[in-house]
């Protein structure tokens, strides 16, 4: 599998998923969403919501509101447990994790046309020897990427549909955020917008 490595553990593998694996996960996807629909985050304190709507799927989710950040096993909204991770996404944190054990979480970030994401770190995993692998569906996003210290120069990369980006050793605890979306650039999704997948080990391993 092609792959390009940006910085030290930050690798990139463009169209990881051909045309017909990126219509299966989005059909998986759907089926996540009927069983736990998107929700809209909050900031912790001040209850801003997030332009982009969420779901998971796997034993834990990452929820954000009034009270902060946190993984759980239950939607914020229905209290069900998450759905099961679909075979597909089990099978990508095989392929490009390199970690033994499989994912905790699978958080599901839907973008419309004009949500972004702030830069952050992902640092809210006890397990920080595992990578976050991320899959991409839908618009192409300029995504930002920076450096572990916040005033590190940041540079950008297009995440296409079927493209897959893992964040892994020195590049763990990197800033990003997605500045926003390229408008009309994929057909994946009929009514536009881009689905974000990212897959953790969420607890620490014995
Ligand atoms: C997104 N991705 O692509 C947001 N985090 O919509 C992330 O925040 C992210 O792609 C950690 C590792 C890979 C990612
Ligand atoms: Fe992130």
């Amino acid at each position: 599998m092609a792959s390009i490595t940006l910085a030290p553990g930050l690798i990139y593998y463009p169209d990881y998923l051909d045309r017909p694996a990126q219509e299966a996960l989005l059909q998986a996807v759907r089926d996540v969403t009927r069983a736990a629909p998107l929700f809209t985050p909050r900031m912790p304190r001040t209850g801003k919501p997030f332009s982009v709507r969420m779901t998971n799927c796997g034993r834990l989710g990452w929820v954000s509101d009034e009270q902060g950040y946190r993984y759980q096993p239950t939607h914020p909204e229905t209290g069900k447990p998450w759905p099961a991770m679909p075979e597909m996404v089990l099978r990508a944190w095989e392929e490009m994790s390199g970690y033994p054990l499989p994912p905790d979480a699978c958080l599901v970030n839907f973008y419309e046309p004009t949500a972004r994401m702030g830069m952050h770190q992902d640092k809210d995993e006890a397990e920080l020897a595992a990578p976050v692998v991320s899959l991409s569906l839908g618009d192409t996003a300029l995504f930002r990427y920076g450096g572990v210290d916040r005033k590190d120069s940041t540079r950008s990369v297009r995440l296409r549909s079927g493209d897959a980006i893992v964040f892994g050793g020195p590049s763990r605890l990197i800033h990003h955020g997605i500045d926003r979306l390229i408008a009309g650039s994929s057909d994946l999704l009929p009514q536009g917008g881009r689905l974000n997948l990212t897959l953790r080990k969420v607890e620490e391993a014995l």
